[in-house]
């Protein structure tokens, strides 16, 4: 469903590889600021004020109202409280979804997400949401993303954009310039948290310990913003995050997230398990470990006319 005012300069197109390919001609109606790139790069976040207008909120929102009613196969409670309160998360779920897909293929998030980049093409990984009833107090452990991914590379920006407005207590966490931190460091299994196989990762795996944040906050410098929709928060899949919860009594919070990948970023199999696990999807399409991720599952978004000065 197109939305109104929004982009539909778009044309597809295939490529000798056999990948689809999106071109999208009228991807600056959203320009990110210079300050936003600084601290995209410097910091790992940066807070994108009022990038994404009330018509697209609408349409996720209808979308994320569709995908609770008939999650995926992926889709699953993370956390359910004694007074039932959940946790709700999908991904994956943008080609059965239409606002989903409408909003990944029309709208300014790609040509946002490639200005954060500094990049002239960029592939859509995922979408992932997270929906909390009201009240809910569970809080994602801090962690970081591309750890869990079956791709790797530096140039990777996900975009965290809650439908509601959402009080600094409750909305995402970032440790600031954390995704420059040089080791690699042992990440949560969520599976021991979550009770679902589908999260597990193998304990065994390299790495120094996960720094306990939450324990010593004033040591971190921890950043998060009250937000309101159509505000997004993008960060590097190596920047720790993790919060959200911890809502007011009456307040839920409705969260759709894309993940984005620029030039540096290739298929990556990790022996300790990946989390969204697109292992046997990509192994279908033919994607080998070292390529760079792409096809009609991961479309190619370019801006052949350049990035704006
Ligand atoms: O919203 C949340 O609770 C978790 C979000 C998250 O970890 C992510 O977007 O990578």
């Amino acid at each position: 469903m197109p939305v109104a005012g929004q982009p539909v300069g778009f044309s597809r197109c295939c490529w000798l590889g056999g990948c689809e390919m999106t071109m999208n001609t009228d991807a600056f109606s959203v320009r990110v600021s210079k300050r936003a790139v600084r601290d995209f790069s410097e910091h790992g976040v940066a807070m994108l004020p009022q990038v994404i207008d009330a018509a697209w909120i609408a349409n996720l929102r209808a979308g994320v109202e569709k995908n609770i009613a008939a999650p995926t196969a992926r889709g699953r409670v993370w956390n359910r409280d004694a007074d039932g309160r959940v946790c709700f998360y999908d991904s994956q779920a943008w080609r059965g979804i239409a606002e989903y897909r409408d909003f990944v293929e029309r709208s300014p998030i790609a040509g946002i997400a490639a200005q954060l980049l500094g990049a002239t093409r960029v592939n859509f990984f995922f979408d992932a949401i997270f929906v909390r009833s009201p009240g809910t107090q569970f809080r994602t452990p801090f962690h970081q993303d591309e750890p869990y991914w079956s791709v790797e590379g530096f140039d990777t920006c996900s975009i965290w954009m809650p439908l509601v407005a959402v009080e600094k207590k409750s909305a995402l966490e970032f440790v600031r310039g954390s995704h420059r931190w040089k080791g690699r460091l042992r990440q949560t299994n969520f599976g021991a948290l979550t009770g679902d196989a589908r999260d597990q990762r193998d304990a065994a795996e390299d790495g120094e310990a996960f720094p306990d944040i939450e324990g010593n906050r004033d040591r971190y410098p921890l950043v998060s913003w009250d937000m309101a929709p159509g505000d997004c928060v993008a960060f590097n899949g190596r920047t720790i995050h993790g919060g959200s919860g911890n809502l007011s009594p009456g307040r839920g919070l409705k969260v759709f997230n894309t993940q984005w990948l620029g030039d540096d970023v290739r298929v990556c199999f990790r022996k300790e398990g990946m989390d969204p696990d697109h292992s046997r999807v990509m192994a279908e399409i033919g994607l080998k470990p070292g390529r760079r991720i792409g096809g009609a599952l991961y479309p190619e978004f370019r801006f052949d006319r350049g990035l704006p000065a």
